[in-house]
């Protein structure tokens, strides 16, 4: 028997539209290339914009996904260690975003497609796709190294910027969009109690960030010159200095570092985000810097338009599919703008005074113009998309 729809990757794109699906009746396997452990432990992102939210409110899923998860208040931006204030809620009219830790919100998907009888399978390995013109199938081997193969009428590439289903796609179907922001980020996650607030600082020392990740644990971010230092090997003090400094707390507690990671500042785009009867969601069709917290909410947007898409498609009006590429599309490009604004206003410009100048008007206009807030406000909290 076909399945309808084969997602490939269980991260919060594939789980979010196969928990969407599984609300509209349709029929859906996931297949997942690591083991459950891994996929539920996957330290990433945080913040949940409040469009994401809605998306699981609609669906009847907050109960199970969103319970407990504090609402966001406020942003706190320090420039050269002076704190200023953000109220984004009130700005985006009382749209607050909610603090989800990326795995916690893994996992809650995860349980809630299980319990409604979903058909997830683990360590799938070499997954392939073919005949995605016609009739598609998708073949992989389980654990014990039996090959499988799944025929079906639709395949979600839900798999991330590394995975097999982007690549799967004739190169000359595809423009690919790439930029590099010239600037270095290494994260830490550490046992350190979280800030009051998500905190960004500006300085010339470069930029720093803290954030939440559970009641006792937060995620830094520093800048850092990309080919001229290699952060990995700071000495943990060193990485503790150099966060006392930028973020203008002297007396801010250290704590175990627990991880250490380059986060690549890079933007990507492919586009179509669709071949043949295959849709690419999620980082598999782009990627973002996480200057704006997007990445994890473009992945459940779009997740979103094509559970829409797909549903409507197998019930006989494909119309939505045939546009769902460039809804998303239109979605991610306004996101890489914001992202793009945002890390030009918050980055050290390594000594270029006039660069330096606009990020600090920029920075300003934000506070003594309401119409500005306002703006930055509604991206932050999601924007709802005109079609
Ligand atoms: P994911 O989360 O990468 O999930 C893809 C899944 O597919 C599986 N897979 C395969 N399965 C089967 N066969 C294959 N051949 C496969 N290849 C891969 C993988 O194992 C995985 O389970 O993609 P998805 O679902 O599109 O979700 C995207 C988000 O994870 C990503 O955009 C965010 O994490 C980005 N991001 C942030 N986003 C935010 O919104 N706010 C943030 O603050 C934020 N911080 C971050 C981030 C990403 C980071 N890293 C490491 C990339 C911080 C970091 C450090």
């Amino acid at each position: 028997m076909p399945t309808d729809v084969v997602i490939i990757g269980a991260g919060p794109a594939g789980l979010t539209l196969a928990n969407l699906l599984q609300r509209n009746g349709i029929g859906c396997v996931v297949l997942e290339a690591r083991d459950r452990s891994y996929v539920e432990e996957r330290q990433r992102a945080g913040v949940l914009d409040h469009y994401g939210g809605r998306i699981f409110e609609e669906a009847g899923l907050a109960g199970q996904v969103l319970a407990g998860a504090p609402l966001e208040t406020f942003l706190e931006l320090r420039y050269d260690g002076e704190p200023h204030l953000l109220d984004v809620p009130a700005l985006a009219g009382g749209r607050a975003g909610r603090i989800v830790p990326q795995q916690l919100l893994v996992r809650r998907l995860l349980a809630a497609f299980l319990a409604g009888g979903g058909d997830l399978r683990f360590e799938a390995g070499d997954v392939a796709v073919h005949d995605l013109t016609s009739s598609p199938r998708v073949t992989y081997t389980d654990a014990s190294g039996t090959t499988h193969e799944l025929a079906c009428s639709y395949v979600a590439g839900c798999d991330g910027f590394h995975g097999v289903s982007r690549r799967s796609i004739p190169e000359d179907e595809l423009t690919t969009y790439t930029f590099d922001h010239g600037i270095g980020w290494y994260t830490v996650l550490a046992d350190a109690p979280p800030p009051r607030h998500p905190l960004m600082a500006i300085g010339r020392h470069g930029f720093a960030a803290q954030f939440a990740r559970g009641t006792a644990a937060s995620r830094f971010y520093l800048q850092y010159k990309p080919g001229a230092e290699d952060p990995r090997a700071w000495p943990d003090a060193e990485t503790w200095d150099k966060l006392r400094v930028r973020l203008g707390d002297p007396d801010l507690p250290g704590g175990v570092i627990t991880d250490r990671e380059i986060v690549e500042m890079r933007s990507f785009v492919a586009e179509p985000m669709a071949y043949g009867k295959m849709f690419l969601a999620g980082d598999a069709a782009h990627i973002i810097t996480p200057m704006g917290a997007k990445g994890m909410n473009l992945a459940i947007a779009d997740a979103h338009v094509l559970a829409g898409a797909l549903t409507s498609a197998l019930r006989g009006d494909d119309t939505a599919l045939r546009d769902y590429s460039d809804v998303c599309l239109r979605r991610t490009w306004d996101y890489q703008e914001f992202s793009r604004w945002f890390t030009e206003m918050v980055h050290d410009t390594e000594g270029d005074p006039f660069r330096r100048k606009l990020a600090k008007a920029r920075f300003d206009r934000l506070f003594t113009n309401h119409a500005a807030g306002v703006a930055f406000a509604d991206m932050m909290s999601g924007v709802e998309l005109v079609t």
